[in-house]
């Protein structure tokens, strides 16, 4: 092929040795010689690598690499004109002589520099003159700036650019000098230096979690779409927010982050430089830094800004059922009947859109599932709960008066409306043609709240399962199709699978109240979570329970989430993992994806090891549409793993109602990567094919079919087997662990007491069990616990004090039990078993609260004391003593 060169500028200009330097120029399709020269930009064409070539390039993003047509260096772009401080920080102006290539550019910009936090920095970027569209989300307003930060702020005049730096180590964190800043009123686009290739987040997306750019190139969109997770694609929910490394010699690894607040369609292009490009057709450059220096401390400071998760109810926490396609009540009940007969833990069943009578939201089908409000009834007087599915497409297709969500929904307006018409805008989902409310609307929440309250009379549901809310539209656009307008057919379009902003959603020029659907589209799942938050609230009184598809930063204050329409593959138990850890990271903690398999069907072996994996989800739910799944129907050695594995989930369950309690009080993650963890060693980056449950627990599942260990990494530091408690001897490397059908690897962290409990039939039905403690002691045989405790759901146990608190910790042969609250005593909280790891000495005698207790053994082989028989009342609000003397 015929390789040459044009210079568009002066040869000067375009002398960029670096390919990894390199902007794009022209980030549309098919870029040519001329398109790229009437830009004023360098051209140089670049081959595809061999490889690429033989890839099957069909996805969006593959093939994406240097790019052909990039900047010169003197490409116009914006100068400072005025700066002065302010209260918050600096305010600046900066213009712009000419416009560009992008029709109706902004010359004039006003850019404010808000110091929020000693780590929070937040740059807003828009136009002078004209109010734009900004995301409806409340964020904290800083009037007054902080006097001390973490990091440096410099601006460069001509050409404008913004540096930020961290103050201790000097890296940089921000520096926009890379590339021309683009703002057009469809087009803004603009880059940074990164800190480093290694970035995590960037959701959501089907990828490793760790994105590592060092020699790669990499286009990322965001635009909520209801399609199977396929790598590239944009997904069902947006979240442009990551986690960067800084690495540097001679200094400990940090982190930072960076969200950019914007809710229009995008893509994030990253480049080896290492350097990040965002592109959005819509809003305000509204971009936060949060300078850690931990990752946790990054999450922290961003959850500080888009709302902390919401506490679940106790329930939730359990094993969840549900098959799209049970079709009838006999088959319901059948599943019902052998999970029961087989003795299963399990808490919450579920019914897909096949028990709605012809697919209407709000009702169910009277002949082929006769009897489910009873059925539903004698669930719940078992301690269960029921979870029913609702679709945000209302049909418009039903006589008048005979469906009252669409008569009520038209009579108060709440339906999104076509371009410059009050007619509702009409697409096609499952019951046929249908409108879609516009939760923006204020009053959609009172009318979602009645038409809901209205169905809880006939079936007393205990959660709303909100699907296909990107919002998913079978035709493109509308029955009738979308406007030629600048909204449905803007200027640019991001890389979006379908490559139109309506494929498989509805017209972006459809109006809601806050705005156009363009600028609110990606919110779509977030204000119908809200709404139904809500609306559950008034119905039921209780701690709502949601799960949705599609999400949006924040959607955690109202919702859990699952991972989408995945397939019965080891290769999509795989791809949970990175899943769930990102969405703990976006903020969403309380994640699952479906175990064992959406598509396709599962086999008794993939199904075994995702039980296994699944007992360590924060959100554990079996759900298919292929055959059926649920444990009752596998061989009985299989159910009998199974079951271990439930037993297990059930008898952590103590541990993981603290983690959402400080979750949605402190912040912090459920599950996170070791790398959080263990930062400072470089094995740890990326790992995810393991993760830690809150600090304490590591799980190492076996991802592959037909193998019986597990290779894994194992950080430096006190380890102990679960649930055998033997201390691991190999750490700080990559073992085979042994990892048979019948095993998932568990191991408990010294330094760390985990709470537990004994399970029962159901969470309910086990909540006055006996406690138990484990406690895996450090080396220097410390360690540390909590425990929190209430009722499982009011929604306002903290504002009353209406919950208990416990305090665990162990030093010097000596277990302290302090209950710092003890408020919530409707049901027993007996101690009754404790397992002390890493005993090395033979334990001679035990005391309890100074008395001796006979009620001990002490196992030579693996070190552990068990003290039993116990009975103490936790709820005597004191400190209470286990000590144990050892032989010298
Ligand atoms: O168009 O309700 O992701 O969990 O079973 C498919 C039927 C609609 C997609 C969800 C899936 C659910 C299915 N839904």
């Amino acid at each position: 092929m015929l390789l040459f060169i044009v210079w568009s500028v002066s040869a000067q200009q375009c002398d960029q040795p670096l390919k990894a330097a390199r902007f794009d120029c022209h980030p549309e399709p098919s870029v040519t010689s001329e398109k790229c020269l009437a830009r004023k930009c360098c051209w140089q064409p670049q081959m595809r690598s061999m490889i690429q070539l033989f890839k099957n390039t069909s996805s969006n993003s593959a093939g994406i690499n240097v790019p052909s047509c990039y900047y010169p260096r003197d490409f116009p772009t914006y100068q400072v004109k005025t700066n002065e401080p302010t209260a918050f920080g600096q305010r600046l102006t900066i213009i712009k002589q000419q416009s560009t290539y992008m029709p109706n550019e902004i010359l004039s910009l006003t850019v404010d520099l808000i110091y929020e936090t000693a780590q929070r920095f937040r740059l807003r970027i828009y136009d002078s003159t004209k109010k734009r569209f900004e995301v409806p989300l409340s964020v904290p307003v800083i009037q007054t700036k902080v006097n001390v930060t973490d990091y440096d702020v410099s601006i460069s005049q001509k050409p404008f650019a913004i540096l930020v730096k961290r103050k201790s180590t000097g890296i940089t964190l921000f520096d926009s000098s890379v590339s021309p800043l683009i703002y057009a009123d469809q087009f803004i686009r603009f880059s940074s230096y990164l800190s480093s290739p290694f970035l995590y987040g960037l959701g959501e997306h089907r990828q490793p979690l760790l994105i590592n750019v060092t020699n790669e190139w990499r286009k990322l969109t965001f635009w909520t779409r209801d399609t199977p997770p396929v790598q590239n694609n944009n997904l069902y929910g947006v979240h442009a927010f990551h986690i960067n490394l800084e690495k540097k010699n001679n200094t400990p690894n940090n982190f930072h982050g960076q969200f950019f607040l914007n809710s229009n369609a995008m893509d994030i292009d990253l480049q080896p430089l290492p350097a990040i490009t965002y592109t959005t057709v819509g809003g305000i450059i509204d971009l936060y830094l949060f300078t850690g220096p931990t990752a946790q401390d990054v999450i922290q400071q961003y959850w500080d800004v888009i709302g902390k998760p919401t506490m679940p109810p106790y329930w939730s926490l359990g094993f969840h059922l549900c098959r799209y396609a049970y079709n009838s009540i006999d088959n319901l009940r059948a599943v019902i009947k052998r999970m029961h007969d087989a003795q299963f833990p399990y808490d919450v069943q579920w019914t897909d859109i096949d028990a709605m009578s012809s697919h209407l939201d709000f009702t169910y089908d009277k002949t082929t599932f006769n009897g489910l409000p009873d059925l539903v009834r004698a669930l719940q007087a078992e301690g269960k709960h029921y979870v029913n599915i609702i679709d945000p497409g209302i049909s418009s297709t039903q006589p008048s008066g005979t469906y009252l969500p669409y008569d009520d929904g038209l009579k108060r307006a709440i339906f999104m409306t076509k371009f410059n018409s009050t007619q509702p805008i009409i697409g096609k989902v499952w019951p046929g043609l249908t409108a879609f409310p516009d939760f923006t609307n204020e009053n959609s929440i009172e009318w979602w709240t009645n038409v809901a309250a209205t169905f809880h009379d006939i079936i007393p549901f205990d959660g709303i399962w909100i699907d296909m809310n990107e919002p998913s539209n079978f035709v493109d656009g509308s029955h009738v199709g979308c406007t030629n307008n600048s909204l449905d057919n803007p200027p640019f379009v991001p890389h979006v699978l379908g490559n139109t902003l309506y494929a498989f959603t509805v017209c972006p020029s459809a109006q809601q109240a806050l705005s156009s659907h363009y600028n609110l589209h990606n919110m779509y799942g977030y204000f119908e979570a809200r709404a139904t938050n809500l609306a559950l609230k008034t119905i039921r009184h209780k701690r709502p329970f949601v799960l949705s598809r599609s999400s949006f930063a924040g959607s955690g204050q109202f919702t859990a989430h699952w991972t989408g329409d995945n397939n019965s593959t080891f290769e999509d138990m795989y791809f949970s993992i990175p899943a769930i850890i990102s969405f703990n990271i976006f903020g969403i903690p309380n994640t699952g994806a479906d175990i064992c398999g959406f598509g396709l069907d599962t086999t008794e072996e993939l199904c075994t090891r995702w039980m296994q994996l699944g007992a360590f989800y924060p959100f554990m739910r079996n759900h298919n549409a292929g055959k059926d799944q649920d444990p009752a129907v596998f061989s009985w050695t299989a159910q009998q793993i199974m079951k271990q594995a439930l037993l297990m989930r059930y008898s952590f369950i103590p541990f993981w109602y603290t983690l959402h309690h400080q979750a949605a009080m402190a912040s912090k993650t459920l599950v996170q990567p070791l790398h959080f963890e263990f930062p400072n060693d470089d094995n740890t980056i990326g790992i995810d094919q393991q993760f830690l449950i809150g600090r304490a627990i590591l799980v190492s599942p076996n991802l592959v079919s037909n193998t019986t260990v597990v290779h894994a990494y194992i950080p430096q530091d006190v380890w102990y087997e679960f649930p055998s408690g033997s201390q691991v001897k190999d750490v700080g490397i990559f073992t085979d662990l042994d990892a048979p059908l019948e095993k998932i690897n568990v191991h408990i962290r010294g330094g760390f007491i985990i709470p537990m409990q004994i399970p029962g039939d159901n969470l309910m039905m086990g909540r006055g069990n006996p406690f138990t403690l484990l406690v895996a002691q450090s080396i220097s045989g410390n360690a540390t616990g909590n425990l929190f405790w209430d009722d499982g759901d009011s929604l306002d146990s903290i504002e009353t004090k209406t919950y208990n608190y416990f305090e665990f910790s162990c030093s010097l042969n000596t277990l302290t039990i302090n209950a710092i609250v003890a408020n919530y005593k409707d049901s027993p909280m007996r101690l009754e078993l404790v397992r002390i790891l890493g005993v090395s000495k033979p334990v001679m005698s035990v005391n309890v609260n100074g008395k001796e207790h006979n009620g001990f053994f002490y196992n030579i082989p693996d070190q552990i004391l068990v003290v039993h028989s116990l009975d103490m009342d936790m709820l005597v609000q004191s400190i209470q003593k286990i000590e144990w003397t050892t032989a010298h």
